[in-house]
């Protein structure tokens, strides 16, 4: 199910950990919100009570798992945001913005964990019920800035978060493969630039498209 077959708008964020992106999808809200849009802003993994509780087993530093346990973590965490969040919001005509979605399962634990990208792209499908995202604003920074900012804000371990700087450049690189494929819904914004220049960027973005959407239909 494409979400342009819906009335809503489905938007995603991504990048590398601390790339930025929850400042991002909260300023946005906040912006489009302003301008009169009924905005729902989500995140993964979480969103629901399952992706909730999902969420910290994940993360959780002082548990073990197999990269496949893991990926079914993120994905039951995303079936139930898909259904429960994404689904309901996007045919009520919203704009859903989402922090983390499936192209996160592609470069975590594709190109960082090293699993067969094929197969998680039909798990991804299976998960999400066909559900791909109108627009994709992807927030490319170097891994070691991100990590440093992340780690300068929280000093909390994570288990992914403190996977290795090779990891997180690995996971950096799938993210720009992934919007080199398919720059039609991807657009790249560099990270490295204030906030307030990324929420400048992002907005003119996301502005283009809804506007084109309009004059599409
Ligand atoms: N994951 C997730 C997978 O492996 N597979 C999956 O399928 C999914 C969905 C949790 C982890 O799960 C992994 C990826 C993650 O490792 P998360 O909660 O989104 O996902 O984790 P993080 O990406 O680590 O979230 P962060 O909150 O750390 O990063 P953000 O959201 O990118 O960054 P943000 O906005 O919180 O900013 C971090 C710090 O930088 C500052 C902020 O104020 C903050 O202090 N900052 C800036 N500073 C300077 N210039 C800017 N432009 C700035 N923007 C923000």
């Amino acid at each position: 199910m494409p979400a342009e077959d819906l009335p809503g708008a489905f938007i995603t964020v991504e990048g590398g950990d601390g790339a930025g992106k929850t400042t991002l999808a909260r300023s946005l809200t906040e912006c489009l919100r302003q301008a009169g849009r009924v905005v729902q802003m989500t995140f993964e993994p979480g969103g629901t009570a399952l992706g909730t509780r999902l969420r910290s087993l994940v993360l959780d530093p002082d548990l073990t798992m197999s990269d496949w346990d893991e990926t079914w973590l993120f994905l039951a965490a995303r079936a139930s945001h898909v259904q429960e969040v994404l689904i309901p919001a996007l045919t009520a005509g919203e704009i859903v913005l989402s922090d983390r979605y499936s192209d996160s399962t592609l470069a975590y634990q594709g190109f960082g964990r090293g699993l067969d990208l094929e197969r998680l792209s039909s798990l991804n499908r299976a998960a999400t019920q066909g559900l791909t995202p109108d627009l994709t604003l992807l927030l490319d920074i170097p891994a070691e800035l991100g990590l440093a900012r992340a780690r300068a804000r929280s000093s909390q371990a994570d288990r992914i978060g403190d996977a290795d700087l090779a990891f997180h450049g690995r996971v950096n690189a799938g993210f720009r493969m992934l919007a080199a494929e398919q720059p039609e819904r991807v657009c790249v914004i560099d990270g490295r630039q204030d906030a307030a220049a990324v929420l400048d960027e992002a907005l003119e973005v996301v502005n283009r498209w809804l506007d084109g959407r309009r004059a599409r239909s």
